[in-house]
């Protein structure tokens, strides 16, 4: 089999995603997301001028071959966009090899360790009144696992926390808005949330937390040792992730599992958290790290230390990007959860997907390979639309971490 054709599809049903289809001269195609958030026209140009003229010929069953090809070849080694572009390729290669044996993609990866895959949803409340709205409503829908974000007295936006209902991506502009932050304030609020939840929802729910990255490591220490009581799922990107040896402060200080990752895309990101067992979850994207090769490599190395997996899957990971987690997920043995928002009612047309959420739980189905289709007639009704993530400022006008 030969690759002879690879196209790039640009589309916004709600918000903006990139595909990158591949077809091979026995007529199969296969799908990958290269989605990234912000950044999306640098990966498309990275695939139309430096990857795609490559591909052409290759063998599509040199997974290994050709993601060692465009990562070693390239000299110029890891970062958003590069890793971003080459999962695309990988995740593509994947569903035409599976898709050629006939199989969803979970058998070629070991088949399932588990019968489903448990998720999580995102509540969140401006105050605790409208944050146990949102969390009964995740819980109406079947999630047995929320992460809770809410707003802080004085703040007049808090990143994540919008009213129910109101779509993430509606809150997008053509320019970076900018938010407000203050870390002690949000240090002083959220315990007290977290006592309010766990005694409104019990002690059962699993509970989990995204600082985004906003805080020291002594912060972060403070923090987790202050939710100690609330038996926390996990606290998320505690420190900003260039810090690895920022988080050796905060494990000795709190028992408060801890989770990383979204913003990496190589294993040598994880080299001191894994290699020290400073954090209990891994939580890089399909889509960020280089594909379904290299994700399921850290997942191999994280169990060696008894770290889980928990793939990053928001909004801005696209159908195709979330059915090749899911298919990882069933298969690997060290899975620990998978967050999933859903995608608007549009986004779920424009790429029909073979996949399932149900009880709060998520399934690959058994279609062969990935298990996308994506119609790309309605993928060009609906372009790219310039669209950028939030900046936070302190009352003295500084930038803040994210
Ligand atoms: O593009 C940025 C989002 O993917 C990120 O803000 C979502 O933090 C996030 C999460 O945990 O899903
Ligand atoms: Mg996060």
């Amino acid at each position: 089999m030969k690759i002879v054709d690879a196209k790039v599809v640009v589309t916004s049903p709600g918000r903006n995603f990139v595909t990158l289809r591949i077809t091979t001269d026995e007529g199969i195609t296969g799908l990958g997301d290269a989605t990234l958030n912000g950044r999306e026209l640098a990966v498309v140009s990275y695939l139309l001028d430096h990857v795609v003229p490559l591909l052409i010929g290759r063998d599509p069953h040199r997974i290994e071959d050709t993601w060692q090809y465009l990562y070693r070849g390239a000299y110029w080694r890891r970062g958003p966009v590069t890793m971003a572009a080459i999962a695309a390729v990988d995740v593509a290669l994947w569903d035409i090899k599976a898709k050629a044996a006939g199989l969803p993609l979970y058998q070629l990866l070991g088949g399932a360790s588990r019968d489903r895959v448990r998720a999580y949803g995102h509540a969140s409340g401006r105050d605790v009144p409208e944050l146990f709205d949102s969390i009964r409503a995740r819980q109406a829908e079947g999630y047995q696992a929320i992460r809770v974000q809410t707003g802080v007295p004085g703040l007049a936006k808090v990143y994540g926390v919008h009213r129910d209902g109101e779509s993430a991506a509606e809150g997008r502009h053509p320019r970076p808005v900018v938010e407000d932050w203050d870390t002690a304030a949000y240090l002083r609020h959220i315990p007290g949330v977290f006592e309010a939840v766990r005694g409104e929802f019990g002690p059962e729910l699993p509970l989990l937390h995204d600082a985004h990255h906003r805080l020291t490591p002594v912060q972060a220490a403070r923090l987790g040792k202050a939710l100690e009581p609330y038996d926390l799922f996990w606290l998320e990107d505690c420190t900003p992730a260039e810090n690895q040896e920022g988080l050796r402060l905060v494990r000795r200080q709190t028992s408060t599992p801890l989770a990383i990752g979204e913003v990496f895309n190589s294993v040598f990101d994880y080299q001191t958290l894994v290699g020290e067992q400073l954090i209990d979850y891994v939580r890089s994207a399909v889509t960020h790290f280089g594909g379904v090769t290299p994700l399921r490599k850290l997942f191999d190395y994280a169990a060696q230390y008894q770290i889980k997996s928990a793939v990053h899957g928001p909004e801005d990971i696209s159908p195709v990007g979330m059915a090749a987690a899911i298919h990882l997920d069933l298969a690997i043995h060290n899975f620990g959860i998978q967050e999933y928002s859903g995608h608007t009612a549009l986004t779920d047309e424009v790429f029909r997907h073979a996949y399932t959420f149900t009880d709060g739980h998520l399934h690959p189905g058994e279609a062969p390979g990935i298990g996308v289709e994506l119609d790309e007639e309605l993928a060009a009704a609906h372009p790219y639309r310039p669209a950028y993530l939030p900046v936070n400022r302190l009352a003295d006008g500084t930038v803040h971490d994210w």
